[in-house]
């Protein structure tokens, strides 16, 4: 039975991390809900009929280490690295969902259904980091790829729902596309969680650009799954999108592999795989769609792989849709399936 803390529990992925927690993914002995000062007093076990043991909502400098196993962060790189280190040094694990800790070679980049030989042991620095949401999907449709006949290299271009910027741009989406059916003639203004306006439009950047023009999402999405899928030299070319669309990320990868495949192989190594859904060209609709995805908790859980085709023209070219729950496949669920996995290996808890 695990002590856990769940920073940034009134956030968008802290409050699925106490749904799934709520739901037994693990057990555990006590929960604590960590907030800013600002929440100390809500009771979030009413606010979300949960009915977990939960303590009382505390801030990050409260937590004392000596009454807990695990901590999951989930209120962005600064809350990280500001307090992670020192309940990791406390004996804590933490298990991170920043982008604080992901390339620091003494902390596993760990997504279970991937890589979990990362989690063979305890890491020294008692670091754990989630990968960012559209990686997490993203390598789940590459491993079996990879395994069927080597991956050369990938592009891919993402279309990155609004939750992927917490409650408030959940709340900019609705209440901008409010004004707009109002007065079609709106213009929203520049700034807020998207820095450019969103409803009935799209932003294609996500994050500050760097020097060579690439944003901070893109960055992740070429270097994240290097380290996840152990393959350093691997060629990501991405353009991350961010779309009005309230959840779930979808994805077109295109893939190029060392080997010649046909459609149908491609099919059943993703059909084999655990916590893929595949859609083939017999079913209807033949892909997957991200309000379809968020409508069944069953369906939230899983990476959704559709419109699965190789090149007429090259049979090493392989083109897949990806649609997932990035609040849940792409962090609390992930995270906590990190949790999960500790344990069962027996140095956890
Ligand atoms: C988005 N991927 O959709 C981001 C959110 O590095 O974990 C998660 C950021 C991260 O905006």
């Amino acid at each position: 039975m695990l002590r856990i803390a769940i920073v940034g529990a009134t956030g968008a992925v802290g409050r699925e991390c106490l749904a799934l927690l709520d739901g037994g993914i693990v057990p555990v002995e006590r929960v604590v809900p960590v907030g800013s000062a600002r929440s100390v007093g809500r009771d979030l076990g009413a606010e979300q009929a949960l009915s977990l043991p939960l303590a009382p909502l505390v801030t990050v400098e409260e937590l004392d280490p000596r009454d807990l196993d695990v901590a999951v962060f989930c209120a962005g790189a600064d809350v990280s690295s500001r307090e992670a280190e020192r309940l990791a040094d406390a004996g804590v694990l933490i298990v991170d969902n920043s982008s604080a800790f992901r390339m620091r070679p003494d902390v596993p980049l760990v997504v279970p259904q991937v890589n979990p030989g990362a989690l063979a042991v305890r890491p020294a620095s008692n670091l754990v980091a989630n990968p960012n949401c559209s990686t997490i999907q993203m390598v789940r449709a590459l491993q079996p790829l990879h395994e069927l006949a080597t991956l050369d290299s990938v592009v891919v271009a993402t279309y990155q729902a609004a939750s992927g910027g917490g409650v408030r741009g959940l709340e900019e989406l609705a209440e901008g596309s409010r004004r707009i059916l109002d007065d079609p003639g709106a213009q929203g203004e520049a700034g807020g969680r998207f820095g450019q306006p969103l409803p009935f439009s799209l932003v294609p950047e996500i994050g500050l650009q760097d020097d060579q023009g690439l944003t901070h999402e893109e960055r992740k999405l070429v270097r994240e799954p290097r380290k996840i899928l152990g393959l350093p030299g691997l060629r990501v070319s991405a353009t991350a999108v961010r779309v009005p669309v309230f959840h779930c990320h979808s994805e077109a990868v295109h893939v190029r592999l060392r080997e010649p495949v046909t459609t149908a192989a491609v099919e059943k190594a993703l059909a084999a795989t655990e916590g893929l859904r595949v859609y083939t060209r017999s079913d209807s609709p033949s892909y997957p769609m991200p309000r379809s995805v968020f409508a069944r908790p069953e369906d939230r859980a899983l990476v959704h792989v559709g419109r699965i085709r190789v090149e007429p023209e090259d049979p090493r070219a392989v083109a897949v849709w990806v649609v997932a729950d990035n609040l849940w496949v792409g962090a609390a669920l992930n995270a906590l399936q990190i949790v999960e996995l500790s344990v069962k290996n027996g140095w956890l808890g």
